[in-house]
């Protein structure tokens, strides 16, 4: 509950206590950082009862709970987020004055915890607090990483990462815990000793909890984020230190440390490397060693494990969990294989967030085996096991194929549900990711549609509109989104639109002033704001907006003098590190920004921005200012998409393709509220099927060509003319993402954009019909049907 006796007066003695004695400060001599901290443990101090208060309940109701097991969290900032979740913003702002410090700085002086690539990683932290505000007694496991994921800076245009060091300054929401540590073991080999199959590692590290309390709305509730870092087991060679060998003595923690030390930065191809199968296990091993010393404190017949816990694998990457209980139950705790299974399996459920083969993990039985020799064991025993009891014809698709683990079947056969994460995507698991384990196993496959938190996405990142919201249909509807159709009626009426567009303005001039600071381009908060935000892929298609953006731009300068729609075309995103198609691509935006907005005849008319460093807290500027939300990927390989969900929720448009949610999002807002263009997921395959398809589209649209010869011809790059022979080349003959195919529609589409822009009352009525209509993307709905149709749990409030 919020604290109703806390006072401005309060709160401010709360945070000078914590500035003289937890961070040892005098007043005068406070740096931004030393105000940061101290407001941070003074609210973090209002947490921690909620937190006990749910985990005793928790623990005295004997209630099943929730392990959420991730690679990545990718939870951005906590300071707002706790502040706003706890109704104290009005009183933090207010005491912060007293000192003479502006909250809003304060705020923005925090790093962001980037333990995550993208949509994955976000949709873990959406969950997570979701799970809070609703009472779902939950832990989510990942690793403390060091280092999350790269900055990204911009030279000649070019993307240059540099490493991200957000454990630098102290991280005032984490409780370390090194009492709760665990041995995980690797390599060696197995013996085999009284009929019994007995691992002998080869290493072992430890793992060590740190904990980060979150809060749900209005504090009622509040879960634990297990984050684990990686120590070594024996501290030091002392001999070696003595000899005078220091970097030899310090070696085993060197080589331990590695294990949490960076977030793998590639969230789209799957590389088979060793040290990202050790930092799976030893996040899967440590949590479920955990989840067992829980477990065994209250309890003491194993048989019954899934009555109590329900484990959630945020796709493959945790895959492992499914050996590994078993092994944890036969080896240590002396279950019978066959029963040691369907209990693991009664416990686990398996996410698949990609159909993109790229990006399906399948490791090398010799790494396997070598570095978990037991589990491959283990592993081999389930496939048989499998293969026996649901003969499959003509070919049995199994776990282990052509000395190949494969961890998307494996984390199937393991669980007892498996879901994909759109409608559209789970009918595409069904059909062409596993068509013979669906007919094996009819009903496991099930769908459950992402969502976002609205309360970090529309009441903290859009307080304008947020302020309208509830002055026009009353307090709730953060924790019951659906209430948002309340709005419908007033869309009819004027003044309510003039008010929803001045919200939107309100947004739009802050990060005018934004946008002119960071890259040094005047932009003005009249024009079209059109927005595409997220990791930079051939399959996202930023490729197709760009060009298209070109084409614009030569029809503008074909009339200057036209009735054009001002319109500032911004992009935000990293590349993997590795990934050199899309880092052509991010070098292509900036070339083709720098000649826009430096060309008079076009002038304000149209501008390009690509602000370096895209994460959570630039997207909590950028999609409350945004008029236009470009979702345009190549239907059938977004397997949702959450971003779609904010914008929506923020009053934008989408502009987009039949993929992922959009489709739902399409549904629920109505076709006279979106921009649809492009080939359906069934056309893009048909599509495909002819050689010569690119080839055709380019040669049937004049703008395409001429926007392709411009390229080629070097009018982005003169001082390299061939600098994008080979990108052109692609879009000409090696089409996969079909680009050219969709252009035409796009451009279509964009001409539609403008003309509905240009009629503003028409504008914000689709506008504000966008919010209105987005209830069912809370993620709320997720979390509430997650615990229905998956984990059998129910909310503790
Ligand atoms: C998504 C990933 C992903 N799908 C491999 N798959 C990774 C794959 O480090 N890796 O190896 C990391 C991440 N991420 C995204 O999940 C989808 O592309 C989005 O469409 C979806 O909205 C999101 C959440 O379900």
């Amino acid at each position: 509950m919020n604290d109703l006796s806390l006072t401005p007066n309060l709160l401010q003695a709360d945070i000078a206590r914590h500035l003289t004695f937890t961070l040892g400060k005098d007043a005068p001599n406070a740096s931004i950082y030393d105000w940061r901290m101290a407001l941070s443990f003074a609210i973090r101090d209002r947490i921690v009862e909620p937190w006990f208060a749910s985990t005793r309940r928790t623990w005295a109701e004997d209630r099943k709970r929730v392990y959420y097991l991730s690679m990545e969290f990718l939870i951005g900032r906590l300071l707002e987020d706790a502040t706003t979740n706890l109704g104290l913003r009005d009183i933090a702002v207010e005491a912060m004055a007293g000192f003479g410090q502006d909250f809003r700085a304060i705020v923005e002086d925090e790093p962001d915890a980037a333990l995550g690539n993208g949509g994955l990683g976000r949709l873990a932290a959406c969950f997570m607090e979701s799970m809070a505000t609703l009472g779902c007694p939950a832990y989510g496991y990942g690793i403390r990483y060091e280092h999350g994921l790269f900055r990204q800076r911009f030279e000649g245009g070019q993307q240059v990462e540099t490493p991200e060091d957000w454990l630098n300054q102290a991280h005032p929401w984490e409780f370390a815990r090194p009492e709760s540590a665990y041995t995980i073991p690797f390599k060696g080999h197995v013996e085999t000793r009284d009929g019994r199959e007995v691992w002998v590692p080869g290493e072992t590290v430890r793992a060590e909890a740190h904990d980060t309390p979150v809060i749900g709305w209005q504090g009622k509730w509040a879960n634990t984020l297990r984050l684990w870092a990686a120590k070594p087991t024996t501290l030091f060679d002392l001999e070696r230190f003595n000899r005078g060998d220091y970097a030899a003595a310090a070696e085993p923690e060197a080589l331990a440390r590695t294990l949490s030390r960076v977030l793998y930065p590639d969230d789209t191809t799957y590389q088979g490397k060793e040290l990202r199968l050790k930092q799976e296990f030893f996040l899967t091993s440590a949590a479920l060693q955990d989840i067992l010393r829980r477990y065994l404190a209250k309890h003491d017949d194993l048989r019954a494990l899934p009555k109590h816990v329900a484990i959630q694998m945020n796709d493959t990457h945790p895959a492992i969990a499914g050996p590994e209980l078993i092994r944890l139950l036969v080896d240590e705790h002396g279950m019978a294989f066959d029963e040691a299974l369907e209990t693991a399996r009664g416990c686990l459920g398996y996410t698949n967030h990609t159909l993109l083969p790229e990006a399906l993990e399948r490791w090398a039985t010799f790494t396997f085996g070598n570095v978990l020799p037991r589990h491959m064991q283990i592993v081999e025993r389930i496939d048989s096991w499998h293969r026996r009891t649901y003969p499959s014809r003509p070919h049995y698709v199994g776990i282990v194929k052509h000395h190949e683990v494969r961890m998307g079947e494996l984390a199937f056969i393991m669980a007892h549900k498996v879901n994909g994460v759109s409608a559209l995507h789970s009918d595409l698991v069904k059909k062409n990711l596993f068509p013979e384990l669906e007919r094996l196993h009819p009903g496991r496959i099930i769908n459950q549609t992402n969502g976002v938190t609205p309360r970090r996405w529309l009441k903290m990142a859009n307080r304008p509109l947020a302020t309208l919201i509830t002055d026009t249909i009353g307090e709730g509807w953060e924790a019951d989104l659906d209430r948002l159709r309340g709005l419908e009626p007033h869309v009819g009426s004027r003044p309510f639109r003039e008010a929803f567009g001045a919200a939107k303005r309100a947004n739009k001039v802050a990060l005018s002033n934004w946008i002119a600071a960071e890259c040094g381009v005047k932009v003005s908060p009249d024009a079209l704001f059109d927005v595409q935000i997220k990791r930079i892929h051939e399959y996202k298609r930023q490729l197709l907006n760009i060009l298209e953006t070109i084409a614009h731009w030569n029809k503008i300068r074909g009339n200057p003098k036209g009735p054009w729609v001002p319109r500032v075309k911004i992009f935000g995103g990293k590349s993997a590190p590795g990934y050199a198609v899309a880092k052509e691509i991010i070098h292509l935006i900036n070339d083709v920004a720098a000649v826009i907005n430096n060309d008079p005849v076009t002038g304000d008319l149209l501008k390009v921005i690509y602000p370096p460093n895209y994460n959570v807290s630039m997207a909590e500027r950028l999609v409350p200012a945004a008029d236009l939300s470009e979702q345009i990927s190549t239907a059938g390989k977004e397997a949702s998409g959450t971003g779609n969900m904010k914008f929506m929720m923020n009053g934008a448009p989408t502009i987009g393709t039949l993929d992922g949610a959009n489709v739902e999002i399409l549904q629920e807002v109505g076709a006279e509220n979106f921009f649809l263009f492009g080939l359906t997921a069934e056309e893009v395959m048909r599509r495909r099927e002819d050689p010569e398809h690119a080839r055709k589209a380019i040669e049937a649209s004049q703008p395409l060509q001429d926007v392709l010869q411009m390229i080629a011809e070097g009018r982005f790059s003169p001082g390299q003319p061939d600098r994008y022979h080979g990108l052109v080349h692609r879009v000409w003959h090696h089409d996969y993402f079909l680009v050219a195919s969709d252009f035409d529609a796009f451009h279509a589409a964009q001409g539609e954009v403008d003309r509905a822009y240009a009629d503003r009352d028409r504008w914000l009525g689709m506008a504000a019909m966008n919010t209105a209509r987005s209830g069912f993307f809370s993620s709320d709905r997720t979390i509430r049907s997650y615990m229905d149709d998956i984990w059998g749990v129910t909310s503790a409030l």
